[in-house]
């Protein structure tokens, strides 16, 4: 066998990464392992000899170290909902996945220095409600909040729908505690408000989709909860007016602003049509959408008065065609369905291209025409499905394949797409990676965008704490 070939995995490392995390702790059985070593949108169908589920700190350090000393690769893996193939191990069967979902205890929360200390494998959901019985927001809310876990939502520097108020992920992290590549533990739990003390290393292993090393735990931000919440879904004529509407919102208070989400006809219709009990609030069908949602922990701030006035306003001058507001907590969750399925439903449509792309909030008009134009010419039939994060800039410029189309041949065009897409993207001063991270999918573009001292840097920050590359390879870096 050449020197080069990779590490293979022995039933000797086995047994002894099964000491150290007992029975429950790991699955080898390819029935068992097989839902773990393929990504959400099934792109990538991988191969692991070993799922292993360790379930406290010290047990994710132990296996890290074997995995060191024996030169093989790991792939950290929350809830497996990487949009780009993040969390896959790769076909060749070699490397083993270390799912955090039994790290799932919420260690703390302080409801006077308004912080949580939770571990990697809570999901999403359930560290919201943790905090929200105790009176707080955790102020980050994504599609998959349900499954994607706080490791994973870090690890990729998750964004979502209240990024407009509170930022990404990174923006709410005081602390982390990271087992490293050779299996030291890093503990940086602190919760500070204030420490200026060296590199800020929280912020490396934030976003670093796992190449760096394994957060196992971390000290997130909380808000006071909402009193007030308001939310209407808004038909408009264009995206221009699209942005016009969120320009008067955020004069009015761009405080209570906390997700202003965009849609076209095309991605509704497309909920409409696969999602049970979806239905449309309104009395007819729009070339476009906004889903507005304002809140604010201020009691009786006169919310409703606000949604109203500032909505009254733009009917007047036809930035908005129609509206309807929520009257109930279910007529909200019914709105909020209408964008959050938009995944599932284009899923569920067939095979879809998606560009998880960012620029200047006042470009998003630009971006939506432009990148369908661009798509439509390359791909007759092709449909447009843009949705998302308006208020941040980042939407989703996705493409579903067109009617008919055999879904094999339209997904062999997704690069021809992405770079399509991305040309305007560049052109308007964005990126091509806005929230779900680099993976596996879009390595191939960092030389590209990002090419020169910067990913030199990147390439040197790799080397200097994984000099074997044993932390999820192949992902994010070229
Ligand atoms: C969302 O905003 C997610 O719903 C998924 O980021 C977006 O499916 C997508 O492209
Ligand atoms: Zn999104």
């Amino acid at each position: 066998m050449p020197d080069t070939a990779a590490p293979t995995v022995t039933p000797a490392l086995l047994g002894a990464i099964g000491a150290v995390v007992g029975e429950r702790g790991m699955l080898t059985a390819p029935a068992d392992t097989a839902p773990y070593a393929e990504d959400w949108r099934r792109l990538y169908q991988g191969r692991t000899p070993a799922v292993v589920r360790p379930a406290r700190t010290e047990e994710v350090a132990a296996v890290v170290r074997l995995c060191a000393e024996a030169g093989v690769p790991l792939v950290p893996q929350g809830g497996n909902t990487s949009m780009v193939g993040g969390a896959t191990p790769s076909a060749e069967g070699d490397e083993i996945v270390l799912s955090l979902a039994r790290m799932s205890r919420v260690r703390a929360i302080d409801q006077v220095d308004l912080t949580m200390t939770i571990e990697a494998g809570v999901p999403l959901k359930a560290a919201q409600d943790a905090a929200a019985e105790t009176g707080c927001l955790l102020p980050l809310s994504i599609a998959s909040e349900g499954t994607a876990q706080i490791g994973g939502v870090l690890a990729t520097n998750a964004g979502g729908n209240n990024t407009v108020r509170y930022g990404n992920a990174r923006d709410l992290v005081l602390g982390l505690e990271v087992v490293l590549p050779d299996g030291a533990v890093w503990d940086g739990l602190r919760r500070l408000r204030k420490d200026n003390t060296g590199y800020c290393l929280r912020q490396l292993f934030v976003g670093s989709e796992g190449t760096l090393g394994i957060i196992t735990a971390a000290v997130l931000k909380l808000v006071p909860r909402p009193r007030e919440v308001a939310v209407a879904l808004c038909a408009v004529p264009s995206p221009e007016a699209a942005l016009d509407l969120f320009g008067r919102f955020q004069a009015h208070d761009p405080a209570s602003v906390h997700a202003f989400e965009y849609m076209n006809d095309t991605g509704i219709g497309l909920v409409l049509r696969h999602i049970p009990g979806a239905a449309l609030p309104l009395a007819a069908r729009a070339p476009h959408y906004v889903l507005v949602e304002l809140a604010t922990p201020r009691p009786e701030a006169g919310l409703r008065a606000a949604l109203e006035q500032v909505l009254e306003g733009a009917l007047g001058d036809e930035v908005v065609l129609d509206a309807a507001i929520a009257e109930s907590e279910a007529q909200r969750a019914a709105i909020w369905r209408l964008r959050e399925e938009h995944s599932e439903a284009q899923k569920r449509e067939g095979a879809s291209v998606k560009n998880d792309v960012s620029v200047p909030v006042s470009q998003v008009p630009s971006l939506i025409r432009r990148a369908t134009g661009v798509c439509a010419a390359l791909i007759p039939g092709v449909r447009a499905v843009p949705f998302g994060h308006m208020g941040d800039g980042n939407i989703h410029m996705n493409f579903e394949q067109p009617e008919g189309a055999d879904p094999a041949w339209f997904l062999a065009q997704d690069h021809a797409i992405m770079d399509a897409v991305n040309g305007v993207v560049r052109e308007l001063g964005g990126s091509f990676s806005a929230e779900h991270g680099v993976g596996k999918l879009k390595p191939y573009m960092m030389p590209d965008w990002r090419g020169g001292a910067e990913l030199a840097v990147m390439q040197r920050i790799k080397q200097a704490l994984d000099p074997r590359g044993i932390m999820n390879p192949g992902k994010m870096l070229p």
